[in-house]
């Protein structure tokens, strides 16, 4: 909430300015219960503030410190000559304030020249004595900043044993199970393929056991469950993706190589061949809705019945409004993630559950974090699809109790049309990126992205025309017919290395759908899951690779990419410049999506070296080839 002070009566400050102590460096006393030693975003730093003191009746503390702050404040006690407030803030948080005195007279803080809209500025508020929340996340955990996730497509990614191989009949090859599997993930994992492109996170398709019959999709042809989106038992694992003793040999492996693994988790409804729906038919809403038909976008309103309408008509939709339903998934999600040994989910399609299931899978969730040692952070990222309305997304973020971050699709919009596409101006992207790294709140860790499993492959929106018109158009028009083949030059890879680019330099948790990095094509659903290729790549392929495992090695070298704040530097039609900061060291990334070398102003007047480049450059102008990137310091 931001104080609009042009209503307020502000003037003059009332008094010599004296200087005003360092922020947070007092000790606090430990929350009761919290842990002593917890990671830096969670910790609480008391911020003290003073006034001098001169014939003022009462001053206030008004500000942002908290929810509250701006109508309420903290009144401030007389010591001494001043006037002084103490308040729990975040650690590294900027703090904006006024004093108000006498609950007339508004003013900024004499000693503090940093000001903000009007407001006095405190910024990147640190102490070495904190204090820690129940449950926070301890030190020597995982550290969710320092994330970079990949999306692999279990069934699509790699197969590591015949032996487990499924087939469905009547069903083609694009909707086919195609033989990937969880050995074949961990080989790729001990190869060190993840960790050359600096990605150390794994989100997996769902775990669980699939229908073993075909379904029809939308488009009217039958796939088989090879997405894991048709969930039957939630307490087997999927044989057609190995034993339960693979996944855990996965997670495990994946541990032993630094990484975290979340798992996809379908828990808006089952499969109709599930004999749990058979038992418990009253766990789940009703197909008929007031003498209708109650599917989605069929007889019932996607936004107006979506929690309740049945996405086809063999996906009886939970009903969590029922206790006992409720339990049983979440009760089964805990224990996946229990018996595995993983790290978190991606919560499929969030916004069709209701809220108490989700506050009772953090809940529960929080409890089995704590008979880990160090206590870790479980990482929960939900699809929201909503391009458009960041205050949706935002409801339901909220690391204490619902969701950690969300897939950020409106920035992903305007990074589409931005870099990708070239159909908006870089001018618009630093518009909503203004506002956008922190609107989330804090402690959020939201993920850009640029592609994923329901769009076309994001290469053919690089293309000098891009494929489709539409972002967010489904591709589909091309996923049996005249599908999309390798571009066969370089630009469209170029423009992909710039979105990377992006991603790569940006708070949150990026997110690399598999074989983007190497502009793997394809149409809408299927087409978007072609088996992965593992072999024949391009020289355009191999250099887009090689870029985003350089991007992903600087970001893991250097904090100030992924934990750091991002300043914007300057924007014009064609190029984009910030800096991120993480108080240790500054970085400057200068993004040209242009056909022509363009100079782009707003860096420090000093000599940098371009680390994506391996060159010399000297600001505050820097040269920036077409269609490419520098980040530099
Ligand atoms: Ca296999």
């Amino acid at each position: 909430m931001r104080f609009s002070f042009l209503m307020a009566a502000v003037l003059a400050a009332c008094g010599p300015p004296v200087p005003s102590s360092d922020a947070g460096t007092d000790a606090g006393s430990p929350d009761a219960g919290g842990p002593t030693n917890c990671q830096e975003p969670y910790r609480r730093c008391e911020a003290e503030f003073r006034f001098r003191a001169l014939d003022e009746q009462s001053v206030q503390l008004r500000g942002d410190f908290a929810a509250d702050g701006w109508t309420l404040g903290v009144p401030m006690r007389k010591e001494g000559t001043e006037w002084v407030a103490r308040v729990p803030v975040g650690f590294g948080s900027d703090v904006q304030y006024k004093f108000l005195i006498n609950n007339t007279i508004w003013v900024n803080d004499p000693a503090n020249p940093k000001t903000l809209g009007g407001n006095s500025l405190r910024e990147n508020v640190t102490c070495t004595t904190f204090t820690c929340p129940v449950g926070a996340p301890e030190q020597g955990a995982f550290d969710w900043r320092d994330s970079v996730m990949a999306f692999v497509f279990v069934d699509r990614f790699f197969d590591g044993d015949a032996a487990n191989n499924c087939s469905v009949s009547g069903v083609t090859p694009a909707g086919q199970y195609q033989g990937g599997d969880w050995k074949g993930v961990t080989q790729k994992v001990n190869e060190g393929f993840f960790t050359q492109l600096g990605v150390n996170t794994l989100w997996l398709t769902v775990p669980v056991k699939n229908a073993t019959v075909g379904g029809l999709g939308s488009d009217g042809r039958t796939y088989s469950a090879f997405h894991g989106y048709w969930p039957t038992d939630l307490e087997q694992y999927e044989s057609c993706f190995g034993t339960k003793a693979d996944l855990v040999a996965l997670v495990a492996a994946a541990h032993a190589n630094g990484m975290q693994v979340l798992f996809d988790f379908a828990m808006v409804h089952m499969h109709s061949q599930s004999t749990l729906y058979a038992q418990h038919p009253d766990w789940f809403w009703s197909l008929d809705f007031e003498g209708r038909q109650c599917v989605c976008g069929g007889g019932c309103d996607w936004n107006a019945q979506g929690q309740r309408c049945w996405f086809t008509d063999y996906l009886p939709h939970w009903n969590y409004t029922v206790a006992a339903a409720r339990d049983y998934t979440v009760n089964q999600a805990v224990r996946i993630l229990q018996e595995t040994g993983a790290d978190g989910f991606r919560l499929d399609a969030i916004k069709h559950v209701d809220d108490s299931w989700l506050l009772q899978l953090r809940t529960e969730v929080e409890q089995l974090a704590a008979t880990r040692s160090p206590r870790p952070r479980m990482y929960f990222v939900g699809e929201t699809y909503d391009f458009g309305n960041r205050d949706y997304l935002k409801s339901f973020v909220d690391p204490a109790a619902k969701l950690d971050g969300q897939f950020d699709f409106p920035l992903r919009l305007q990074l589409l049309q931005s870099v990708v596409m070239r159909t908006s101006p870089m001018t618009s992207l630093r518009d909503l990126l203004a506002t956008n790294d922190a609107f989330y709140g804090p402690n959020a860790l939201m993920s850009p992205w640029i592609g994923n499993h329901d769009l076309g492959r994001v290469i053919h929106m690089a293309e000098d025309a891009p494929m489709w018109g539409d972002p967010y158009a489904d591709g589909k028009d091309r996923a049996f017919n005249n599908q999309p083949t390798l571009p066969g030059y370089r630009r469209p890879f170029e423009r992909l290395a710039n979105a990377f680019t992006f991603l790569l330099t940006s708070p949150g948790v990026p997110l690399l759908y598999y074989g983007d990095e190497i502009g793997l094509p394809g149409a809408g659903d299927p087409d978007n899951r072609r088996f992965m290729q593992w072999a024949g790549l391009s020289a355009d392929q191999q250099w887009l690779r090689s870029r985003v495992a350089a991007l992903g090695q600087l970001r893991k070298t250097h904090a100030a990419l992924r934990r750091g704040k991002r300043a914007l530097l300057s924007a014009t039609n064609d190029t984009l410049v910030y800096s991120m900061s993480d108080g240790a060291e500054t970085l400057y990334v200068a993004i040209n999506r242009g056909d022509s070398d363009e100079s782009v102003s707003g860096l420090p007047a000093q000599a940098m070296q371009d680390l994506l480049n391996q060159s010399s450059v000297s600001g505050p102008n820097v040269l920036i080839p077409a269609r490419s990137a520098r980040v530099m310091k």
